[in-house]
């Protein structure tokens, strides 16, 4: 089976997205999400530039070999872009293999392992009250897992509140918003929010946190620490993960389980993190992880040390994305948790899918493929609109730090 073409869709249904579609000589088509949220358009440029003549002609049935070719073969290894690339292409191609099998993609990779996906939800207030009562509401809505961020008193704008009901998006501009930050006042409140959260929801729901990637190590275990008492399901990127040492620090401190890996890009960005127990849960996901090709084997290695997955799902990756995680989720073995940040109307009209919320459960559908397509026609009216992710600074002084 041969690829005869292959068109990458850019689109803004509510935010960018972009999409690449590969078609065969056997009328079997593909998609594959490629969106780097607030780099749009430089993964465009890598798949029409330089990935996609190097596809036609190829049997699409050889992913493995075209996975390899494009990691390998660029030379410049790594890295969002191309990892983002190479992940649109292998996702494109597996729901072009699960089509030829006529099987749900879950199939392919070994069947089911559960009955349902669970995933959380985002809860995000004002205030502790805010935070409070739209917990409430997620639990309302039969999720047994519910992240929670609010805003810190003292700061004008925090990561994770505000900017829509069911979902968050970040990317607010022409150009990068400046955010103001600061930790003390940060790490005398999250406490708090978790303290009244924890006794509003009762026990039972699995409590998130995403810390953002805005503390020190030694800021980080006392953070942990503070949160023991409402046992955490995780704290997430509870600090830069270049540095991978970093979390054994943070491990000496605190039993609050972590959660890294969002913005990684291959298993040598979590290597160490792994195999050294300095993590509980694998965050990296198929669209900025090298495809479901690579994200197997983040996953099989992350299963040797106990160590779960629970992919990044915000409303920045595409449905193509949700849908073929999903069936990631439904078959893999040491599965902890998925993200569900919904999307809006206009992005679901123009992506439709078949994967479904219920009870606190996502279930990828049985539709053959990874069960998500495009509407070109519809995605056409949606013409793609610069927007950049914020930088923050600290507001006693105006360093750059961490967003
Ligand atoms: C976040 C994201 O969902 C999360 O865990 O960290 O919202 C993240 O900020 C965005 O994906 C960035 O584009
Ligand atoms: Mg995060």
């Amino acid at each position: 089976m041969k690829i005869t073409n292959a068109r990458v869709i850019v689109c803004s249904p509510g935010r960018n997205f972009v999409t690449l579609k590969i078609e065969t000589d056997e009328g079997l088509t593909g998609i594959g999400d490629a969106t780097l949220n607030g780099r749009e358009l430089s993964v465009v440029s890598y798949l029409n530039d330089h990935v996609i003549p190097c596809l036609i002609g190829r049997d699409a049935h050889q992913i493995e070999d075209i996975w390899q070719y494009l990691y390998k073969g660029a030379y410049w290894r790594r890295g969002p872009v191309t990892m983002s690339a190479i992940a649109a292409v292998d996702t494109a191609l597996w729901d072009i293999k699960a089509k030829a099998a006529n099987l749900p993609l879950y199939q392919l990779l070994g069947g089911r392992s559960r009955s349902g996906v669970m995933v959380y939800g985002h809860a995000n207030g004002s205030d502790i009250e805010h935070t409070v009562d739209e917990v409430l509401r997620y639990k309302e809505m039969g999720y047994k897992a519910i992240r929670a961020q609010s805003g810190v008193p003292g700061l004008e704008k925090v990561y994770g509140v505000g900017r829509g009901n069911m979902f968050y998006e970040p990317a607010d501009g022409t150009l990068p918003s400046e955010h103001d930050w600061s930790t003390e006042k940060y790490l005398l409140h999250a406490p708090k929010l978790f303290d009244a959260v924890r006794q509003a929801v009762g026990p039972d729901i699995h409590l998130l946190h995403d810390v953002h990637h805005r503390l020190t190590p030694i800021e980080a275990g006392r953070l942990g620490k503070a949160l023991e008492p409402f046992h955490l399901f995780w704290m997430e990127d509870a600090t830069p993960a270049e540095n991978q040492e970093a979390f054994r620090l943070i491990r000496q401190h605190t039993t609050t389980p972590l959660a890294v890996g969002e913005i990684f890009n291959t298993i040598w960005d979590c290597k160490d993190l792994i195999q050294n127990q300095l993590i509980d849960y694998i965050r990296a996901t198929i669209v900025h992880a090298g495809g479901l090709t690579h994200l197997r084997r983040i996953a099989d290695f992350a299963a040797m040390h106990q160590v779960r997955t629970g992919c990044h799902g915000a409303t920045d990756l595409s449905p193509v994305c949700m849908g073929t995680a999903l069936h990631f989720d439904t078959w893999v073995p040491n599965f902890g948790i998925q993200e569900y940040m919904r999307h809006t109307e206009q992005t679901d009209e123009v992506f439709p899918h078949s994967y479904s919320f219920k009870d606190g459960y996502m279930h990828c559908g049985e539709t053959i493929g990874h069960g998500v397509d495009i509407d070109e026609k519809l995605a056409a009216k949606y013409p793609y609109q610069r927007a950049y992710l914020p930088v923050n600074r600290l507001q006693h002084d105006g360093t750059l730090v961490n967003w």
